[in-house]
């Protein structure tokens, strides 16, 4: 083998020390700075052209993780004239305007600076804090609320395990509420894949704390179905949107050169999945927002739910339905996400998802749409929704987008998190309770 000299040595750590300040950010250096967004705007854009429809979907796909370009909130959408929600710096915003006259696109500014939202945000949030849904908290915190529920009455069980830890080591806690005996079917629910969309972690563990703490208020759903839910599904992420970068969307894995100091991080853990696994809707490159990984469930988080499934202890639970819960846009989604093709089961589906938008919609007035997400959303392909479809056989699989429509998008001030929580939560009881009953 080839032995380096001194000066060889020295070329290589002066060219590694060069490439780590390649994308303005000194990696070795100094520990990671908040990113701040002064002067980024949120746009909303919508065409009605197909030559508009291509520019905006061309923009889509470019768009990196890690670089100062546009960031699409909510990529152009099929059942809207390609609405989109799109984020824009302060020194891109004549060349977009640019770009959207000469298509003749409509837009207006939705959000005129993030950052002050962001700050707000930031602001009312605190290291030491007890659990609440007045505010938004650090990971640590639903963290110590997850490890100290303790059952309220006889004859409900409530078990919280690890299932796995994250690339930086972070806990994947699952909650089990049950209210014993055998024959119940299941329910999964998760909230937190994507880290900027805090609304599905808070109303996560606004359900978990319901069920364990006002029980006696759920008797009827408790005696047909066992709960398994895991509130934060993607920790590091959600740290880092907590001290660092609030609009992160991946999890945090170094998926280049010499531990992430060269490269990008993070894998869309929503393309991670392994059903139609790399297909389209899905990035092939580490940089991507919706990077697939390496190959399917090639991440720690995703493989902790796919062995908690598959392990023989599990092997009798009979899944029925599961919803994982994301933001944003009021729409509750079934699948495929792969194909714009219909699963077969489509219209019960459908039904049952129509009751739950129903009673969400009594709580407070919130209106959702109801669609497969490849016919009203876009194609996404390895996400966790089709998996639990396809592979797990779940009879009732959904995604949820929560609050809002895009008014707020990803930045949903603290003050909605009780009512989004009130009605999701209702809508969910509401579908779950038109489940056809099984016949032992
Ligand atoms: O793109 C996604 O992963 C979801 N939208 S989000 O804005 N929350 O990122 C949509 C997922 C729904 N699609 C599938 N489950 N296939
Ligand atoms: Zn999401």
């Amino acid at each position: 083998m080839k032995s380096f000299n001194c000066l060889e040595v020295g070329i290589l750590i002066s060219f590694l020390f060069f490439l780590s300040f390649v994308d303005g950010n000194p990696k070795f250096m100094s520990p990671e700075k908040r990113h701040e967004f002064s002067g980024f705007k949120l746009y909303q854009v919508s065409t009605r052209s197909n030559e508009g429809l291509k520019v905006l979907r061309d923009l889509w796909e470019e768009q990196d993780s890690e670089d100062e370009g546009f960031d699409f909130w909510s990529p152009p959408k099929i059942d809207e004239n390609g609405t989109a929600e799109v984020m824009v710096p302060k020194n891109q915003e004549s060349d977009f305007q640019n770009l959207l006259n000469s298509f003749s696109m409509n837009y207006s500014v939705v959000i005129d600076d993030i950052e002050r939202l962001v700050a707000k945000q930031y602001a009312g949030m605190f290291r030491e804090k007890s659990m609440s849904w007045t505010e938004y908290h650090y990971p640590e915190t639903l963290f110590s609320f997850l490890t100290n529920l303790v059952s309220t009455r006889n004859g409900l069980y409530v078990n919280t395990s690890t299932i796995g830890l994250t690339v930086e080591r972070r806990p994947i806690k699952l909650i089990k509420i049950s209210s014993g005996g055998p024959g119940k079917q299941a329910v999964f629910i998760d909230g937190g894949i994507h880290a900027r969309e805090w609304i599905s972690s808070a109303v996560s563990t606004y359900i978990v704390n319901e069920l364990v703490h006002n029980s006696t208020k759920y008797e009827d759903l408790l005696r047909r179905f066992d709960f398994y839910i895991i509130p934060l599904l993607n920790p590091d992420g959600y740290a880092h949107s907590c001290n660092y970068n609030r609009l992160w969307r991946k999890s945090r894995k170094a998926n280049d050169l010499f531990f992430g100091l060269i490269g990008c991080r993070g894998v869309d853990l929503n393309r991670n999945f392994g059903y139609s696994w790399g297909g389209r809707g899905s990035g092939r490159q580490p940089c991507s927002l919706i990077y697939a990984g390496p190959q399917e469930f090639s991440e720690p988080e995703t493989a902790a739910i796919r062995d908690f499934i598959a392990s023989d202890e599990n092997a009798d639970i009979d899944w029925t339905a599961y919803f994982t819960l994301h933001s944003f846009g009021q729409k509750w989604l079934s699948p495929w996400g792969h194909t714009s093709v219909l699963p077969e089961d489509y219209s019960e589906m459908e039904r049952v998802g129509r009751i739950g938008i129903k009673a969400l919609r009594a709580v407070h007035g919130t209106r959702y749409s109801f669609g497969s997400t490849a016919n009203t959303l876009y194609i996404a392909s390895g996400s966790s929704m089709d998996w639990w479809k396809g592979v797990v056989g779940v009879p009732y699989s959904y995604t949820l987008e929560l609050r809002d429509y895009g008014l707020f998008g990803f930045l949903l001030p603290a003050y909605q998190i009780i009512p989004t929580a009130e009605e999701t939560w209702a809508g969910i009881q509401a579908s779950l309770l038109a489940i056809p009953e099984k016949k032992n």
